[in-house]
């Protein structure tokens, strides 16, 4: 029959996937899980016919320059597409593809448990016990803030962005949203959604602001240190997309001054470097620091396996990948 793609994949993925990938395509594995050296990515690039990267694999323009004749498909293992420089891809003919919509709820729960984590204290409070240092209830201990009524802003209402709102709505929070356009007007009227065209206007009256948007050079340091200024000293800042979306330090240094009262922070703008500052601020109870599990869900990676294998299937059939990923929608 017809050869099988050469495809390597970067990092473990989990084991019904991978087993499935072997079905299909000469799948090159990585057993080990220790991500791969630049010249080992050089060399994947040099000789497989598709590549299924991670967010952790930086595929930029000086990589795809050394790909060989034959490679012709990178299917990110991932939503977020910020670790591929996909007008380079696309100059040298090779398709771009990405996992949508698998992680959406996931990701907006984690979201969700960080805004609860923060107003709550649930973090601080969690290691009270476990630390032999429960005293017995008093009534003005452990007070954190209450969340039904306060006003979320939204940054990105996309999936994960609606998926936070629908969410939030439950707990009775007030949804506000800055976006490049209205959503739907459906889904704003159920959602109780306001919708505000100017970012600055919405961060000086939230309570909550959360970043749903992906990173691309539009978005990078959407919540720049001007912007953090704009935010009330009550207000806290959620962070589960991608850590280049916030100018952290500028963030790092309002906490400390109490110019912001809390931060859930699920990634990082050098991840997997998280400064010494925000670990301080995180033993002091002032933010919630997870690293990069929003999307972490067995049944997620499951899921974001499944989509690559469609998409590197349709490909290799000679069809439009259905999630391909253009530069016009970045
Ligand atoms: C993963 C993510 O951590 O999909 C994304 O954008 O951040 C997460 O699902 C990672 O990207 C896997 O490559």
């Amino acid at each position: 029959g017809r050869k099988k793609p050469l495809v390597i994949v970067t990092r473990k993925l989990p084991d019904v996937v991978e087993t499935r990938m072997c079905e299909l395509f000469d799948a090159r594995l990585n057993i080990e899980d220790k991500p791969m050296s630049r010249s080992e990515l050089a060399e994947a690039f040099r000789t497989a016919d598709i590549v299924v990267p991670t967010v952790t694999d930086r595929i930029d323009s000086e990589l795809i320059g050394q790909a060989g004749e034959q490679m012709k498909l990178i299917a990110n293992f991932g939503n977020g597409v910020d670790n591929i420089d996909v007008t380079a891809a696309m100059s040298r003919a090779i398709t771009v593809t990405n996992t949508p919509g698998v992680l959406t709820e996931d990701t907006a729960d984690m979201t969700m448990a960080l805004i609860l984590a923060v107003a709550r204290r649930i973090v601080e409070g969690a290691k009270v016990i476990p630390a032999g240092e429960w005293s017995g209830w008093a009534p003005t201990w452990m007070l954190g803030s209450k969340i039904t009524g306060k006003r979320l802003g939204i940054v990105g209402m996309g999936r994960i962005g609606q998926a936070v709102a629908l969410r939030a709505r439950a707990f009775g929070l007030q949804i506000h949203y800055h976006n490049r356009r209205h959503v739907a007007s459906a889904i704003e009227e159920a959602l109780e959604a306001t919708y505000w065209e100017s970012l600055d206007q919405m961060l000086a009256r939230m309570d909550i602001v959360s970043v749903n948007c992906p990173h691309t050079p539009a978005t990078y340091h959407v919540l720049s240190a001007r912007r953090l200024k704009v935010l009330r000293p009550h207000a806290i800042v959620i962070n589960t997309a991608r850590g280049e979306l916030i100018d952290e330090a500028a963030l790092t240094r309002m906490l400390e001054l109490g110019e912001l009262a809390g931060a859930g922070l699920d990634v990082f703008e050098h991840e997997p470097a998280v400064s010494p500052k925000l670990i301080r601020l995180a033993a002091a109870g002032k933010v919630t620091l997870l690293p990069h599990m929003g999307s972490a869900t067995l049944e997620g990676r499951i899921a974001m396996g499944e989509k690559v294998i469609i998409n590197v299937k349709t490909f290799m059939d000679g069809h439009r990948p259905p999630d391909r990923v253009l530069p016009s929608m970045l």
